[in-house]
């Protein structure tokens, strides 16, 4: 198809009655009060106070402040007019040091946040662990032990002991692959080790931890709608080279087939176990029974997608320049032996992510197609750009509404392909501390003003808005003329 061939037509897409329209959040990116009312201390505790560990020297004692602005926030919600809220709990508000007795008070401050939606008629849904480990547990082995599992699972039934049928939708693990793969592999999340064969092995305890918390959370909240939320991607190879094309597998088995075929094949695929044989102690730590626990069935899963990838294997990257790529200088994993290409002409984000929407629709057929009709809520998706706040006291973010606008779009295309799609959440209601990035980059759809906590709603906020009264995503694509 050339240009000529392309029509600019503006369409109106309506959702399906019910969609679910929310925003997400994680605790230790926006509650601050890492010292309150007997919060004990977690990993990213540790790892952000560790020098050279997070851009500035950034950490998330203070974030939001959203631990002590929280009717602020839950009138900000109300105002954007969600019908759902995603949030995590703090593991060390509700038990300091990752086992014993619940702490009251941590919990407390959730009954609080949960009634206060409630009241506002948006209904919680609340991320179990959004990477916050107790720094205790941390210290007996973390997730490369099995004992953290168990843990998980008892700090799990005092939540939802506590919280109960007044939350809608439990989600068990947040990208469990940053946990594992960023956390123990590459070391630039906490704990911050550096080690392939500990990954692994945190791989395989995380989802364990989540199997072993599904039938506590089913015993006691028999209404609970239970999943689990993964960062997923689109790997496409930068060519049809045999070599190419098996890189892009290798990438696509580590950020999606580890997590995916356990959780909805009860296996983990064959070609990654051979590639991690060697390293210790990996997948060996994987013991009968387990995959069965892993592989329960979900009310729903939570798909986490910000963009796709090219790639070529390692050897490759010359070839892969003299066609005009881009080509990354060195890896994230170099056991994988590939390297990724920028698309020319393709827009990026202030995280360096490439923009092309298209990826979502196609990974949520995909997942369709090969492992799962359950009902999927896309809990993440958003962008961190440049804002600042205009001489008239504005923020006009149109490149976030633009990037909201076209992945919503694809959304849609998935929902017409048949993909069961129940609802979207915008990553974040609040720009926040960005893990090794700090508060160097924004992905709110309101503005925080860091030094004074002042919140400040984005162009973006009031696009959210009417997007969510309307249903309908507007947007201009380019159709083929007939
Ligand atoms: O900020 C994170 C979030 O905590 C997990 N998913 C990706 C987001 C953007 O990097």
């Amino acid at each position: 198809m050339n240009n000529q061939d392309l029509n600019s037509k503006s369409l109106n897409r309506r959702f399906p009655p019910g969609f679910l329209w929310g925003t997400a959040t994680a605790s230790y990116q926006i509650e601050g009060a890492v010292k309150a009312d007997g919060r004990g201390p977690s990993i990213w505790d540790t790892y952000s106070h560790t020098p050279g560990a997070v851009w500035n020297g950034d950490t998330g004692d203070v974030a939001c402040d959203h631990y002590h602005r929280v009717d602020e926030d839950l009138d900000l919600l109300a105002e954007l007019g969600v019908g759902a809220y995603r949030f995590s709990v703090a593991w060390p508000r509700i038990q300091p040091t990752g086992k014993g007795p619940a702490n009251q008070v941590g919990l407390d401050f959730y009954r609080r946040l949960v009634d206060g939606l409630r009241s506002r008629n948006i209904e919680p849904t609340l991320t179990l662990y959004h990477w916050d480990l107790p720094q205790q547990l941390e210290d007996e082995g973390g997730w490369c032990v099995r004992d953290t599992a168990e843990r998980f699972a008892e700090y799990v039934d005092l939540v939802a002991r506590s919280l109960g049928s007044d939350v809608e939708r439990w989600i068990t693990l947040n990208e469990p692959w940053c946990s594992s793969w960023v956390g123990y592999g590459i070391g630039r999340h906490a704990p911050g080790i550096q080690d392939i064969g500990m990954a692994a092995a945190a791989n395989h305890h995380l989802l364990l931890a989540h199997g072993m918390a599904l039938p506590i959370l089913r015993a006691a909240v028999p209404s609970a709608k239970v999943g689990i939320t993964l960062n997923l991607g689109d790997h496409q190879p930068g060519s049809e080279h045999e070599l190419d094309v098996a890189a892009a597998r290798r990438a696509d088995g580590n950020l999606n087939r580890l997590f995916l075929e356990p959780v909805f094949h009860g296996q983990y695929p064959q070609d990654m176990l051979a590639h991690y044989a060697t390293s210790k102690p990996g997948f060996s730590v994987v013991q009968d029974g387990d995959l069965e626990l892993i592989s329960q069935p979900l009310d729903f899963l939570g798909v986490n997608y910000y963009f796709p990838s090219t790639v070529v294997d390692a050897s490759r990257a010359k070839e892969a320049r003299v066609a005009g790529y881009r080509v990354a200088l060195t890896e994230q994993f170099p056991d994988l032996h590939l390297r990724s290409l920028e698309t020319p002409g393709r827009d990026r984000t202030a995280m360096d992510w490439e923009i092309e929407a298209s990826g979502l629709t196609t990974l949520l057929v995909r997942i369709r197609d090969e492992y799962t009709t359950v009902p999927i809520y896309i809990t993440e998706n958003g962008a961190a750009f440049d804002d600042y706040v205009d001489p008239n006291g504005h923020v006009l973010d149109f490149n976030r509404v633009a990037y909201l606008q076209e992945h919503i779009s694809a959304v849609h295309d998935a929902i017409d392909a048949g993909v069961n799609v129940q609802g979207y959440f915008v990553w974040s209601l609040l720009d926040n501390f960005e893990w090794s990035y700090g508060y160097s980059r924004r992905f709110g759809i309101v503005w925080v003003d860091f030094p004074s906590g002042t919140r400040l709603t984005k162009e973006s906020f009031r696009w959210y808005r009417d997007t969510i009264q309307s249903n309908t995503v507007e947007y201009a694509t380019s159709i083929g003329s007939t």
